[in-house]
């Protein structure tokens, strides 16, 4: 794990699709913290990693069953060809919905890493073995099924880049923010003040800062009681163990 001044962190996604993420991470952002140089992001082809005269990364699975597993050699050797060029502390992560799900504490753990090498798998998934040598942990980007990895890559990229010092413009922003406070945002309004006869609350255009401090908090917690009190029972048991 890093301490004080940080080196750029690092993501490795190995993929069978390199195409489907290229954009992605030169937009936006992400693509800003490239250029700012506070994050790189590689992407690279398991497909060139293949021993195959026929390019093949996967084979039909052991005990029969329907679809087609990536092997080990061309996953293997691709992550430890992506392990040995990489300087400073490295967590390697396979996405999969067996995995925990992801939250905003697991990206702030995985921020502090210099390289997250980020394996997406396809087809019925990849040999058991690849994850019991080379992958430190299982990530899910939620209880659902996707054709890839790739979509969660992405997913815990954006994630986990957000939360590097200098990637939002406000770098204390995001800590007093919905879920990383352990609650949903307060609405949002802005131009014009009357919309469609719906007006914006008066006290956000009052002027006076500490009622619209305290507005603001009032409709977290009413919001998050409504919508989604799970979250609110998550953070009065931590206050409870803080106290
Ligand atoms: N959900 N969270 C997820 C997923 C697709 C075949 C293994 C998820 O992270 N990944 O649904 N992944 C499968 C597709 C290989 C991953």
């Amino acid at each position: 794990m890093r301490k004080g001044l940080r080196q750029k962190m690092n993501f490795e996604i190995l993929t069978l699709f390199p195409e489907m993420l290229g954009p992605f991470f030169e937009l936006s952002i992400i693509g800003k913290a490239a250029e700012k140089g506070l994050v790189s992001v590689h992407l690279t082809d398991i497909r060139d990693y293949t021993l195959d005269k026929h390019r093949k990364v996967d084979d039909a699975p052991y005990g029969g069953g329907y679809g087609m597993v990536m092997a080990c050699q061309p996953a293997v050797d691709c992550i430890r060809a992506v392990k040995s060029r990489l300087s400073g502390s490295v967590r390697t992560v396979y996405m999969s919905p067996q995995g925990k799900v992801l939250t905003h504490e697991k990206a702030k753990e995985l921020s502090g890493y210099d390289n997250l090498i980020i394996f997406c798998g396809h087809y019925e998934g990849v040999d058991e073995r690849v994850i019991e040598l080379e992958i430190d942990e299982e990530i899910s980007i939620g209880d659902y099924v996707l054709t890839g990895g790739e979509l969660p890559a992405a997913v815990l990229t954006d994630c986990v880049c957000r939360l590097i010092d200098g990637v939002l413009p406000c770098s204390e922003c995001y800590e007093d923010e919905s879920i990383a406070s352990g609650m949903l945002e307060y609405p949002q309004y802005t131009k014009p003040r009357v919309y469609e006869g719906l007006e914006v609350p008066e006290v956000l255009i009052s002027g006076h800062h500490a009622n619209i401090v305290k507005w603001k908090r009032e409709k977290s917690l009413e919001r998050t009681a409504a919508k989604r009190p799970d979250l609110l029972a998550k953070v009065e048991e931590n206050a409870k163990r803080e106290n």
